[in-house]
């Protein structure tokens, strides 16, 4: 026999999952902000968190709580929406786990059991934030950060090691484990492994970084190419978009999204992090690189495209708009996926259209207020010309 508040808790929960979603009035041309994230903690089955036993749970208590759910990977794969979640339990460790939907804003549902990905790092300790790469390969890559404890004389207790660890499957369940990414770099988080063959090379878009927090002397998001995925190892990074001073990357940044393919370059949604009063702030932003090139940047616009907006702002991490996972269906409809406050995941919907107007339409950011004054009265002096002639 089922205890009655665990019967009680599945109707919840399926009357939960049922929920329609709606678009927001929110409104800048770009995307559709919707009212209901698609997964949290919510969401979760509750056979990962109750023993369903009454014998050994007579009280019906959570035995592994599940604390938040947010930074997917996505994939839109035979007409379904695949997102690889990061799942934090009450006790800190992330893990990862597939939901499904047939629809990009509604609907998900988290297959049986969680991802066991295989365990060849024993001093791993904790491990997020995977990127999908459907690779012209053939192969769905996974490339997410592998953490472990910096073991190094002297570092504190709190003090870690980021790097890229590679997963591969064909069908989301069944995954090889590749070694971790070999750099230059002491660090990597945020690295991105690029759709397509560059010059016959496997490429990545990195994030080096010089300690577990701090991005450091790099510079910014790079990039670096290998022969072998299979022993990937990088031995040179340019620099792609750089962090700018008094700009929303001056903290550091990070490539978020994979790339994705327009006829007039590849579409980018990294992350930009500044620093403030209250603490770390993270917002997205775009760019494109060129289709043959794509480490050189084509058009990049001033400022974010996306930020923590209303009860998005609050949460563990509050603050952080985050964003590792789009989806493009096969009418070019993207739904961008982006996780608020490291608590829960959020969709925005938009068009590779719309998105091509955004980044190639969009003024690059002037840099100084005396520019984006210049900038912003000349678009003003346009408009009121508009205006006058009676066209408004
Ligand atoms: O807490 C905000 C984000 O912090 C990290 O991003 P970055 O490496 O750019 O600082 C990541 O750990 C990410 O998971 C997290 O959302």
């Amino acid at each position: 026999m089922l205890h009655p508040k665990l019967q009680q808790l599945i109707a919840e929960q399926e009357h939960f999952l049922a929920r329609p979603n709606t678009p927001t009035a929110f409104y800048n041309g770009v995307y559709t902000r919707w009212a209901h994230p698609v997964l949290t903690r919510r969401h979760v089955p509750l056979i990962w968190k109750y023993d369903f036993n009454i014998q050994t749970n007579p009280n019906a208590q959570e035995r592994l709580g599940v604390n938040a759910v947010f930074n997917s990977g996505a994939l839109y794969k035979d007409g379904h929406y695949c997102l690889v979640a990061r799942v934090e339990g009450n006790d800190r460790k992330s893990f990862f786990a597939i939901a499904q939907s047939d629809s990009p804003v509604q609907g998900f549902r988290f297959w049986d059991y969680p991802i066991a990905l295989p365990d060849t790092y024993p001093e791993e300790t904790n491990v997020y934030d995977m990127r999908l790469t459907a690779h012209e390969d053939g192969w769905i890559y996974g490339v997410f950060c592998s953490e472990s404890k910096d073991r190094s004389p002297g570092a504190a207790l709190s003090d870690a090691c980021a790097a890229a660890g590679i997963v591969r499957t064909k069908d989301l369940r069944d995954w090889e484990r590749l070694p971790n990414l070999k750099t230059v770099s002491p660090q990597q988080r945020n690295v991105v492994l690029h759709p397509e063959l560059v010059d016959g090379q496997y490429a990545f878009f990195t994030r080096p970084q010089d300690g577990f927090i701090d991005a450091g002397g790099a510079g910014g998001l790079c990039y670096g190419t290998c022969a072998d995925i299979t022993k990937a190892e990088i031995t040179e990074e340019c620099l792609v978009s750089p962090r700018r001073y008094h700009t929303i990357t001056e903290g550091k940044n990070g490539a978020g999204a994979i790339p994705i393919k327009t006829d007039r370059g590849w579409l980018h949604i990294a992350h930009g992090v500044r620093n403030t009063a209250a603490g770390l702030r993270y917002v997205l932003y775009a760019f494109a690189t060129d289709l043959h090139e794509p480490w050189r940047i084509i058009a990049e616009p001033g400022g974010f495209f996306l930020a923590p907006y209303g009860h998005e702002r609050v949460g563990d991490v509050s603050n952080v708009a985050f964003c590792n996972g789009a989806a493009v269906n096969d009418n070019g409809e993207v739904a961008i996926y982006y996780a608020s406050a490291d608590t829960r995941l959020h969709v925005a919907t938009t068009t590779l259209d719309l998105l091509t107007d955004y980044v190639w339409g969009t003024p690059p950011d002037a840099l100084r207020s005396a520019d984006c004054v210049t900038q912003r009265s000349e678009l003003i002096s346009r408009n009121l010309e508009i205006l006058a002639r009676g066209n408004g």
